[in-house]
């Protein structure tokens, strides 16, 4: 039994393979089986994103695919940049960075604290079959100074309420105990295998 992870992003496929190591199935990538795919995100919501890009690698691939979409809302920015997460800035070739500095230079105007949340819809597709999803989401605060060296995209300078850490700064292990993505990826795991 074979599951591929339906994304070209590095940080999610290392986050992902490893809250499905529990179980009894290999974990494959779109490098893995040849696959390299561009899937526009023209949904208004994360679920119909999260669909958009199962359907096509589990069309594509043939197996069992699991894909996400996943964004950042910034309460004082009314919930920006939300689904547009990844195309926050209109340049193909912008870095992780490049999108922190962008939010962080558009929350100066604004007084803190900066209440923010991650939101995740986990999308699990078999070949044919009807979807099944899940949400998930994790609650915190925009710091103005980037802290911590481990995940990806926003989470240097997002501070997980509760724990006085950027999102950063917890292991992958912490991170996969709390974040909006294993909420989301754990809520499939009975319709897995
Ligand atoms: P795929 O569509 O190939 O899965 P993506 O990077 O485009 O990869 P998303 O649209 O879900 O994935 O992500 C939107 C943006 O949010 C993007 O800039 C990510 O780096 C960032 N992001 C996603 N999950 C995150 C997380 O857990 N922590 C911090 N930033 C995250």
């Amino acid at each position: 039994m074979k599951i591929l992870i339906a994304t070209s992003n590095t940080g999610k496929i290392a986050e992902i393979k490893s809250l499905l190591s529990v179980l009894d199935i290999e974990i494959v990538t779109p490098s893995d089986v040849g696959l390299s795919l561009e899937v526009a995100e023209t949904g208004s919501t994360y679920l119909e994103n999260a669909l958009l890009k199962a359907n096509v690698y589990s069309q594509e691939s043939n197996l069992l695919t699991l894909a996400d979409d996943t964004g950042l809302e910034v309460a004082a920015l009314n919930g920006i940049p939300g689904i547009h997460s990844a195309r926050f800035i209109n340049d193909p070739h912008a870095t992780d960075k490049d999108r922190r500095s962008l939010l962080l230079s558009k929350l100066q105007p604004h007084a803190r604290p900066w209440k923010a949340r991650f939101v995740c819809a986990a999308v699990l597709m078999r070949p044919g079959e009807a979807a099944v999803h899940a949400l998930g989401e994790c609650q915190g605060e925009i710091i103005p100074q980037e802290r911590g060296e481990h995940g990806f995209g926003y989470d240097a300078i997002f501070l997980v309420d509760g724990t006085h850490k950027t999102m950063a700064e917890l292991t992958m292990e912490e991170k996969n105990s709390t974040s909006h993505r294993a909420k989301a990826v754990k809520a499939l795991f009975p319709f897995i295998g």
